[in-house]
């Protein structure tokens, strides 16, 4: 049964059980309006109890139905039936009640929760708004200005938060269920508060209006449901609820068949599947409290502050004073970036930030860590030199781990006494804000050990992919496809700035060339040169003539672009034309659309040969990598989304 009811005297008790999170699937929304005409008729009830069973009320609609078309009986007309009920319904609200749960908790007369419980509507992350009335009944209950912040801007009151809004009339603590049927009785002797969706609403002034629709625009990132939202919440506000009403269904159905909202999917169960692969679901980690971070340069202290923002301590081991000195001043800084970017996590209380970092010369503390993570120099030797220390210091038990980008972890372990307890652990640059974790077995770590790498990333809120063994992994071996790909469409006469431009607008903060030239041109320059000196047939390119006369990128001055006077702002290099023009064919002129593609289908054919290879373990991790690690537009899916969704088969005419 996914709607169950008890009776306590003259009060119902409906318990929605539709685990894991209560969604409101067809099956649920069918017995609820059911229940509500049969309760509505029984002469002995007087009040209805609407509560969730397990440890929150309702995640909201059953997202696995979005994929089809929109079955009834529909959310809104229970929810309406539910307001329009004889008995008033009473939600108790444990733990949390978001998107169509909130929806359903406004429908009824009162709400009563613990005080823990949050209040969201998050149905704009998923690229779609509210479906089922909380554009409307919200503001009727808790005022314009706060209803637009939770509706558009992903505001979630929790607890004593909602009961000053209004969104609840009382806190309570368990057990809930008794305290909710006390309440109701006690209601009945009173006068019941209005209907949401009859309250009345002041319009706020303009202004209101223009401050919202600034800050949403401004957050959206070319995301368009955010201000759609907005848009629904005030009509509803100009032309009454019935209007409202009307507007927000139209747009809510819209939206839910169009590819962001697919692509934002794809990535809500990816994200999720990704925490919890099927080997590690009965797999217990080893227990980590104190992380050792060998290295403080920008990655390392980017990790240490990582793990402090994950309430994690941190011992961090340098060389020397200088390196120590260098070290807290990065941190501090990235204390204050974690503050105004609001990272601390729910152990990482910003008091206790500084207290938990211990920074040392040598490795004589590291013996207390549970965890040590590798960030020194990219060189195998240097690599080598730090485990066989840490082989020698830590205690047998200790996970050692390696933050290499492209270097073969089976190579750095080798000789580690103890292998089993090796892994890379992957951070992506700055690793206190990206959120993507490459977790690398060798064919040697122990499954705990494996464990233990999911664990942390859950505690830091990075999202774990597991990547086999290859040079650059997952993620840089698609990235220098890209790259070269670029380089490709501009050997073939494509303007530098065109492939830019046609990648910004598909929704990158940048595009390849300004990425390079803001990571350094001399990386893939390197990388070719050794393939050349191990004989490999590798064709010159645009970069390599660039790096060649010391155009490395914004570090030099100037790569792909001049940048004046050390300003980050791009600008055309008619020097940078004249050195790469040998390489570069007659002026071709293409539509953004096909750069666009050309590059997808470049990353999305290394995506296929990673996943033939079996360096990675399927299609959607291959997103992850690039929407959390690479900067990919979240709204867009990842590459292998948009090959799964397009005809990527651009003839190739270069
Ligand atoms: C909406 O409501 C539209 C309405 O306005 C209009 C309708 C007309 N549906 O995250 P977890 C699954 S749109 C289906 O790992 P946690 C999830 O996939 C919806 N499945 O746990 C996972 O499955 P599995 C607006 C859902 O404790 C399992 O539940 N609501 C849904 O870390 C556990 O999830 C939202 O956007 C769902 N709605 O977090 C809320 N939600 O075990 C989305 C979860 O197979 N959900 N699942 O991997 C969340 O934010 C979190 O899941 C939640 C629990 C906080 C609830």
């Amino acid at each position: 049964m996914t709607v169950n009811v008890e009776i306590d005297g003259e009060i119902a008790i409906v318990t929605i059980e539709n685990p894991p999170v209560n969604a409101l699937s067809g099956a649920v929304r069918e017995r609820l309006l059911t229940l509500v005409e049969l309760l509505d008729g029984d002469a002995n009830i007087r009040a209805v109890v609407l509560t969730g069973a397990g440890r929150l009320f309702v995640a909201g609609a059953d997202i696995v139905e979005f994929d089809r078309p929109p079955e009834p009986p529909f959310l809104p007309e229970v929810i309406a039936r539910i307001e329009a009920a004889a008995k008033p319904w009473i939600a108790a609200i444990r733990g949390a009640a978001l998107g169509g749960g909130l929806e359903l908790a406004l429908g009824c007369r009162f709400r009563v929760a613990t005080a823990n419980a949050r209040f969201a509507l998050p149905e704009i992350n998923l690229g779609i708004i509210p479906g089922a009335g909380g554009t409307q009944r919200l503001p009727r209950v808790v005022g314009v200005a706060e209803a637009a912040r939770i509706v558009a801007e992903n505001y979630t009151p929790v607890g004593a938060e909602a009961l000053r809004l209004g969104l609840v009339d009382t806190l309570m603590e368990e057990p809930l269920v008794p305290g909710a049927v006390s309440f109701a009785r006690a209601a009945l002797g009173r006068a019941l508060p209005p209907r949401s969706l009859n309250r009345g609403v002041s319009a706020p002034a303009s202004d209101v209006w223009a401050e919202a629709e600034g800050r949403v625009v401004a957050d959206a990132k070319g995301a368009t449901a955010p201000l759609q939202a907005l848009q629904a919440l005030r009509h509803g506000i100009d032309y009454g609820a019935e209007a409202g009403l009307a507007l927000e269904r139209k747009t809510f159905l819209a939206l839910r068949s169009t590819e962001e909202a697919a692509a934002l999917r794809h990535l809500f169960f990816a994200e999720r599947a990704a925490l919890r692969p099927a080997d590690m679901r009965l797999q217990s980690p080893r227990s980590v409290e104190t992380v050792g971070v060998v290295g403080g340069g920008t990655m390392g202290s980017g990790i240490a502050a990582a793990l402090l923002n994950g309430g994690l301590s941190v011992v961090l081991i340098e060389q020397d004073e200088e390196g120590v000195f260098r070290a807290r001043s990065t941190l501090a800084k990235l204390f204050e970036s974690s503050r105004r970017r609001g990272l601390f996590g729910a152990g990482g209380d910003a008091s206790g930030w500084m207290d938990r970092l211990e920074t040392t010369i040598g490795y004589g503390t590291v013996e207390r860590c549970e965890l040590v993570i590798e960030a020194v120099f990219e060189d195998l030797a240097v690599k080598r030199a730090v485990f066989a220390e840490l082989g020698r210091v830590c205690r047998p038990g200790t996970v050692l781990a390696t933050n290499t980008s492209y270097i073969d972890p089976r190579l750095i372990a080798e000789g580690l006494l103890g292998p089993e307890r090796f892994l890379g652990l992957h951070f992506f640059s700055p690793a206190h804000v990206m959120k993507l974790l490459e977790i690398i077995p060798t064919p040697q770590t122990a499954p705990d050990v494996l464990a233990t790498g999911y664990d942390l990333a859950r505690r830091l809120g990075k999202v774990p992919v597991r990547s086999g063994i290859c040079d650059g992994f997952i993620g840089n071996r698609i990235l220098r496809r890209y790259r070269t790909e670029a380089e490709v469409l501009v050997r073939a006469g494509v303007g530098i700035a065109a492939v830019d431009a046609a990648m910004r607008a598909f929704g990158f903060a940048m595009g390849p060339f300004e990425m390079q030239d803001m990571a350094g041109l001399d990386i893939a320059f390197l990388y070719r040169e050794a393939a050349r000196s191990r004989g490999e047939p590798v064709p010159d390119m645009p970069g390599d003539l660039l790096v060649r006369v010391g155009r490395k990128g914004q570090k030099s001055g100037g790569g792909w672009y001049d940048y004046i006077d050390g300003n980050r702002r791009p600008i055309r290099s008619p020097e940078a034309e004249r050195i790469i023009a040998p390489l570069v064919g007659a002026k071709k002129e293409m539509a953004g659309e096909e750069i666009v593609a050309r590059l997808m289908t470049a990353m999305a054919d290394e995506g296929r040969t990673i996943l033939d290879e079996g360096i990675v373990a399927s299609a959607a991790d291959i997103d992850l990598v690039e929407v959390h690690g690479y900067g990919f537009p979240r709204r867009r899916g990842g590459p292998m989304f948009q090959a799964s969704r397009q005809d990527m088969t651009i003839t190739r005419t270069l």
